[in-house]
This record gives structure tokens, sequence and C-alpha cells, in this order.
């Protein structure tokens, strides 16, 4: 069923809040990985304010929801969401990649509560999640398996291995996402490496191919439903986004892959994530 507009409105609110932890957390861990934490802000909320099947109580239950941030380095926009849903004190973001601490720049699932797989070396999650789902489909378990891509990442071999697999055993119950913010670590990925035409080369794997605005929730709630109608093979949502979301001086700039903000920047940063929310 459509998200309704309450629903949009409440995910939105989250979106804000989530988008100012981004920046704190960036500030308590000196700097990290904080144009593409933005970017898939909405992806992850709306799996996990809404569609996962989850219960933070219980982050080991063995029919939940997996979700796989195979862009690892997205850890630092992921933990704010896991720490909010209860899977562990907000307190702890504080010492955000401070030695001795739970959390390195990329979650190990060995330490981090909810964290299904460590993640990190890209090309890994998007294997990792074909085997989640292929292990559900052999044991008749009832779990979906989520993961999110980098375009970037999708520059690496081991990501069309995995494509070529989870359509060969035709696994439904696996639903990717390609945080499509067209920028990875260098610069613009058609320059670097052109992935395009995109949508037609997951097709032409034998997946199901959406492409959305990746900031939308009601598309992004669309996406996934049809996803979840599909039957005989996954499917890819291209979740087209912008790298650096939510801050005026970071939207669209490579260099802001990886930052620290000073006080000054980070003021900066609120006051921006303000404004587009209306709050200001
Ligand atoms: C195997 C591997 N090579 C290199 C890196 C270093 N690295 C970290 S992030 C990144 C770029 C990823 O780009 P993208 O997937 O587009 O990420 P996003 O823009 O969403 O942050 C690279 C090369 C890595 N983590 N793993």
């Amino acid at each position: 069923m459509a998200l309704a507009d309450k629903e949009i409105a409440a995910l939105t609110e989250k979106a804000w809040e989530i988008r100012h932890l981004i920046v704190q957390t960036i500030v308590w861990a000196g700097g990290g990985h904080v144009g593409g934490a933005l970017s898939q802000v909405e992806i992850l909320i709306v799996l996990y304010y809404h569609y996962l099947n989850i219960d933070p109580r219980r982050p080991d239950w063995e029919d939940r929801d997996r979700v796989i941030l195979s862009k690892g380095h997205g850890g630092v926009g992921y933990a704010p969401i896991l720490a909010d849903r209860g899977y562990f004190p907000m307190e702890l973001l504080k010492e955000f990649n401070h030695t001795g601490s739970p959390f390195g720049m990329h979650l190990d699932r060995l330490k981090v509560p909810g964290v299904d797989a460590s993640t990190g070396s890209l090309g890994h999650g998007l294997p990792m999640a074909v085997g989640m789902a292929l292990g559900a489909k052999l044991q008749q378990k009832p779990w979906h398996t989520y993961c999110i891509v980098g375009d970037g990442e999708s520059h690496e071999g081991s990501i069309w291995e995995a494509a070529m697999c989870a359509a060969h055993y035709k696994l439904d119950n696996l639903t990717g996402f390609v945080d499509r913010n067209r920028l990875c670590i260098d610069g613009d990925t058609e320059e670097i490496m052109a992935l395009e035409p995109l949508k037609g080369k997951w097709a032409s794997f034998g997946w199901y191919v959406l492409e959305i605005d990746g900031h939308d929730f009601k598309e992004l709630g669309e996406a996934i439903e049809e996803a979840r109608r599909t039957a005989g093979r996954p499917t890819m949502i291209i979740a087209n986004t912008v790298k650096g979301k939510g801050v005026n001086f970071m939207e669209g700039e490579a260099a802001w892959h990886y930052g620290g903000l000073d006080s000054d920047k980070e003021k900066q940063a609120l006051q921006s994530i303000n404004r587009i929310y209306g709050k200001s």
C-alpha cells in the first residue's frame, strides 16, 4: 500500500533529524564519509522506519529482514539510524571512530548490534546479500534481503558476478538500491569509468530494474512495494540522489566524499539542513 501523506511527513521529519545527527557524528568522529552518508539517507529511512520486519530488541532474531550497506563507508550515516531505532544508546555515537569504541569508520557486525554484515571493502556487500537471500530460499525462510550499493562501488567486478548469481537463482527475495549520486571518490562516475546505461546493464543481467528519485519517499515506497510483488527475479532500484544532500556547500562536490567540520562549518551545515526543511 502506497505511503500515506501523513507517513511521508513523519519520514521527512526523521530525515531532517538524521541529517542533523550525521553532521554531529562527523564532528564527534573528527571527519568521515559525509557526502555519501547524506545521499543514502532516504533509502535507509524508508526501510528502517517503514518497511523492514525487524525487532531492535532482538537484533539476532532469525527471521528478521536483512540489510547490507555494501557501500560500507556510509557507516557514519547508518549508525545514527540504528541508534535512533534503539539498537544501542545514542550516547555511543559520541565515540564514533574513536580508538577502543565499538565503531570503526566501517561498521563491524560483531561490535554494532543491528549490522548484518561487516562491509567497507567495496564490492563485497552485494555478494553477501546474495548468499543471505539464497540461504532464505534454500531454508524456506521468510526474510527479505536489502542491499545498498554505491555507484562508484559498481566499478567493482564482484558486483557484477553477484548480479549474475542473483538472477541465476531467481532471488526475488533480494532488493538492491544503487545510491546513484553520480560521484565516486575521484569525481564523476561517467568520466572515471562510465556506468551508463546503468538501467540496461542491470536489466541485461536479469534483474527487474526501477529508476526513481532516491530522495522522494513516495517513489521509494512504490518501488519497494513493486519489488516485493515481483516474482522470479531480483529487483534493482536505481535511486538518483545528490551527494552531500541537504548541505549546500557539499551538494554535488566530489571533494566532500570525506571531510571534517570545524565549528563554523558545522553551524553552516546545520543551518543549510534547516533551510531545506523549512525550519528557519
Ligand atoms: C575495495 C575498495 N577499494 C577502495 C576503497 C576506498 N573507497 C572508499 S569509498 C570509495 C568511493 C566509493 O564511491 P561510491 O560507491 O560512489 O560511494 P558514495 O559516493 O555513495 O559515497 C572508495 C574508492 C574501498 N573502501 N574498498
